[in-house]
């Protein structure tokens, strides 16, 4: 694991600076952004990890727009249930254990998240914030409506009961936009916490990127959490490089060592 701190770089392992502790212990309100990255050791892939990333074998435009779903709708619902299955096969990590830990452990947490694999809620974190959707609902492309549970069918995509209309999953894809409740909550909780976490993420897929930011311009302290340097990276206030299933419990066990 490496820190970087106010541009300079340790590679002292396991290092976690006093200072973070201290804001840490005494935060009101703790937000954290997840990304892909927090699920790739429960064996999910991320989407730009130029070798087994999701975009090095699909392209967005065909498999994560309402204009492919309109062209191939079989085809992106099969990516989808595809998808569905490794996800539904996969448990969560030690990095989403830690986040549970958290949320216990401070006043507030408030958990914004960008996957849509629900493996935060599985492991037990309560107040979610999900940007993009959850991959084991559908909805109506005609009305709207949500949908919990489906047949699959030999010729997909399953249909709405209510209409006959086709399903779709319920995720945001290129040029949609979020749901509206979500994203508000969202950026009320970054511009009001004072300890903002952006764990996982590449930071490259607006609104969500620029929830750190409106963090940093309220005065919180960012922490990055991440196994690569991204676009946020030179303006964190803490930068905690290694993957995130031994960096999140490192900073628990810093922050509360013997138990308190
Ligand atoms: C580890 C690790 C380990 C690995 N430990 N770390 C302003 C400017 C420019 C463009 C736009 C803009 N506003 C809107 C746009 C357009 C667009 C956008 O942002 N495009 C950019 C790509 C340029 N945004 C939208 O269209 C959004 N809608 C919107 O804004 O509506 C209003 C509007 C509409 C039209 C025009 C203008 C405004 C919707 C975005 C929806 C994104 N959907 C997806 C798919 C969801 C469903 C699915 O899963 O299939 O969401 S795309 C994909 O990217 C997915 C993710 O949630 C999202 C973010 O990716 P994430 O999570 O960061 O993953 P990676 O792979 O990028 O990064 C992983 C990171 O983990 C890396 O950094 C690794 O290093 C790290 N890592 N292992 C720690 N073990």
């Amino acid at each position: 694991m490496w820190l970087w701190h106010n541009g300079r770089m340790s590679d002292l392992d396991l290092v976690i600076p006093p200072q973070l502790i201290a804001r840490l212990r005494g935060a009101r309100h703790v937000a954290v952004l997840t990304g892909a990255g927090i699920s790739a050791e429960s064996g999910i892939a991320t989407f730009r990890d130029t070798a087994t990333g999701l975009w090095a074998r699909f392209n967005p435009e065909e498999v994560a727009t309402l204009e492919a779903f309109r062209r191939t709708p079989g085809f992106v619902w099969r990516w989808y249930a595809e998808r569905r299955q490794v996800i539904g096969g996969a448990e969560p990590n030690a990095a989403h254990r830690a986040l549970v830990e958290l949320e216990a452990r401070v006043p507030a947490f408030t958990l914004i998240t960008q996957n849509i694999d629900d493996l935060h809620r599985r492991a037990g974190s309560r107040n979610i914030v999900e940007l993009h959707g959850n991959i084991h609902r559908a909805r109506c492309l005609d009305e709207g409506t949500r949908v919990e549970s489906w047949a699959d069918t030999a010729d997909p995509p399953p249909r709405c009961p209510d209409c006959g209309g086709m399903l779709r999953p319920d995720v945001v894809w290129f040029g949609e936009m979020l749901p509206l409740a979500a994203i508000n909550a969202a950026f009320a909780v970054a511009s009001s916490c004072d300890v903002f976490l952006s764990v996982g993420t590449s930071g490259t897929v607006e609104p969500a990127a620029s929830l750190a930011y409106e963090a940093l311009r309220s005065d919180a302290v960012v922490v990055e959490v991440n196994s690569e340097e991204t676009p946020l990276t030179p303006s964190a206030t803490y930068v905690l490089q290694g993957p995130a299933g031994e960096v999140l419990p490192a900073l628990l066990a810093a922050g509360w060592a013997g138990g308190g």
